[in-house]
């Protein structure tokens, strides 16, 4: 039943949402970007979480849709905010489509934005996964200036040494570790090791979840460039983030 409501939820101009959640750089706190993040209003169950909803599209087969939907929306409503990056998450499903690479270009030319603006979020485990066409879909993005972030790394299989053969711009550190610190000491040795050996590789590092001054005071503290969490702000209407921009910029 809720794979029929978000067929018509894809459809319709209203229950489909984009929020968007600002990325600050460690260093001023100033924003530096923003992250797309996708909000179903169900007409009768209400907010439904894309934890719950992305997963039903990506089996009915929605999934490029709903993406596409997402990312045309995003370009369009973000393409006068003074931010130097929008990011946009990608599902698995969508990079193993070997016209995926086109198709963003495409789009990308229709609403006249520079790709160099626009990162796109995997998951690790999409890139361990090296069924199909991710590797030849994240090249030709790259090429096209494109910039591609690890998201929620550190919760997926590959080891810190695989680091050091991706082929990506930005790792962005699983809130998991940053919410460890002061509980468990190795994840503050943890998160500084991802840190340390993505510099090394010329990779900038992100860190999630950030909830608390402690955290954000040690992320500065070790180099992390950029924090994203409800320390800093939530995710927010258009409307919102537009404001938000105005009396930080
Ligand atoms: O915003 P929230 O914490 O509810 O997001 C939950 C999960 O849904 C996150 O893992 C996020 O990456 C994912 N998500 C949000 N928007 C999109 C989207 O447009 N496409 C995909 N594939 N995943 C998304
Ligand atoms: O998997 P991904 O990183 O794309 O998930 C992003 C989601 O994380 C957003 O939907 C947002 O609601 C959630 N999020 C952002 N900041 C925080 C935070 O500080 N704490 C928690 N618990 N969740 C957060
Ligand atoms: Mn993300
Ligand atoms: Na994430």
């Amino acid at each position: 039943a809720l794979e029929r409501d978000l067929r018509n939820a894809v459809k319709s101009e209203t229950q489909i949402k984009v929020e968007y959640q600002p990325l600050y750089s460690a260093e001023e706190q100033r924003i530096t970007g923003v992250e797309a993040l996708l909000r179903w209003q169900h007409p009768e169950r209400g907010w439904i979480s894309p934890e719950v909803f992305i997963p039903i599209a990506e089996e009915a087969g929605l999934i490029e849709a709903l993406g596409e939907r997402a990312m045309r929306q995003a370009c369009s409503e973000s393409r006068s905010w003074p931010v130097q990056t929008l990011a946009v998450n990608v599902s698995a499903v969508e990079l193993r489509n070997p016209a995926y690479a086109m198709k963003v270009a495409k789009l990308l030319l229709a609403i006249g934005m520079d790709p160099r603006r626009l990162e796109l979020e995997i998951t690790e485990s999409t890139l361990t996964d090296s069924a199909g066409h991710c590797e030849h879909n994240i090249r030709a993005l790259r090429a096209l200036g494109v910039t591609i972030a690890i998201d929620d790394f550190g919760t997926g299989f590959s080891s810190l040494g695989r680091l050091q053969q991706l082929e990506v711009d930005r790792i962005k550190i699983d809130r998991s570790f940053v919410q460890g610190f002061g509980r468990s000491a190795n994840d503050e040795d943890i998160v500084k090791a991802i840190v340390n050996l993505a510099h090394a590789k010329g990779l900038r590092t992100t860190a999630e979840g950030v909830e608390t001054i402690e955290q954000s005071d040690y992320l500065r503290q070790i180099g992390c460039d950029d924090l994203q969490g409800f320390l800093l702000s939530r995710p927010m209407s258009p409307v919102g983030i537009e404001r938000l921009l105005r009396v930080s910029g």
